[in-house]
Parts: structure tokens; sequence; C-alpha cells
């Protein structure tokens, strides 16, 4: 079995919610945070057999575009300011950013 951990773009998620379910698979959706965007997105944690993850990752791939994103700088306001961009930047929202990990054990009680 395998844990597939996929970050989308909130745009893209109820559109591969959607597809998951008409496709048997099912999957948790947790709200998360990009890290240097810094704005909302989605993960996904789909576990599926081995034999299914090459149908999951046509899924994700069919159902998030890849998108630019301008991002406007936010003042650190005396935090932390190792990350902050002082300008506006556009960058390359990926489609989906997937890693994919052995379960050793999966029980449901
Ligand atoms: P964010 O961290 O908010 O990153 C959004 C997009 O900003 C990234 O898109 C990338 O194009 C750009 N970006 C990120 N860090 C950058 C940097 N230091 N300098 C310049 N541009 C940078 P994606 O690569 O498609 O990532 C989309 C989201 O997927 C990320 O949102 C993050 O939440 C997640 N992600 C990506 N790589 C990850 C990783 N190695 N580990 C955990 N989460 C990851």
């Amino acid at each position: 079995m395998k844990l597939i951990i996929a970050v989308i773009q909130d745009k893209d998620s109820n559109r591969l919610s959607n597809a998951l379910v008409e496709n048997n698979f099912q999957a948790t959706k947790l709200a998360s945070t990009g890290g240097f965007l810094k704005a909302g997105n989605t993960t996904f944690l789909i576990g599926v057999k081995d034999e299914e993850v090459e149908d999951v990752l046509g899924i994700i791939q069919g159902n998030c575009k890849a998108r630019e994103q301008l991002v406007a700088p936010v003042s650190p306001m005396g935090g932390n300011a190792d990350s902050y961009v002082p300008y506006p930047v556009e960058v390359q929202v990926g489609g989906a950013t997937v890693f994919i990990m052995p379960v050793e054990q999966f029980e449901k009680f």
C-alpha cells in the first residue's frame, strides 16, 4: 500500500475530490498553507494499493492545472524577515506537488 500526499491549489480541490470519488478512491483533504507564498492550498492524503498509484496520479494530473500567481509583498511586521520578499513576484504554482510513501501498516477500527 502507498500513501499519496498531494499539495494542490484550492481552485482545483473540488474538481479533484469529485474525480477521486467518481473513481472510488478514498481521500482526506487538509487545509494547508504554502511556505513560500503563505497562501492557502489543499493537501490530499490518498491511501491506495500499489497497483492503483498510477491511476491516481493520472487523476491528479488531469484535474490540477499549473497557474501563474502574482504575489504581493507582505511586511514581516517585526516577525521573521528571512523569507520576506520586498517586491511583487510572479511564480508558477504547479498543478500538484506529489509525494508517494510506503505504508507499513493500515488499519480501520
Ligand atoms: P508555496 O511554498 O507557497 O510555493 C508556491 C510556489 O512558489 C511554488 O510552486 C514555486 O513555484 C514557488 N516557490 C516556492 N519556493 C520558492 C523559492 N524559494 N523561490 C522562488 N520560488 C519559490 P510549487 O513548486 O508548485 O509548489 C506549490 C506548493 O506545494 C508550495 O506552496 C508548497 O505548499 C508545496 N510544496 C512544494 N514543494 C514542496 C516540498 N518539497 N515539500 C513540501 N511542500 C512542498
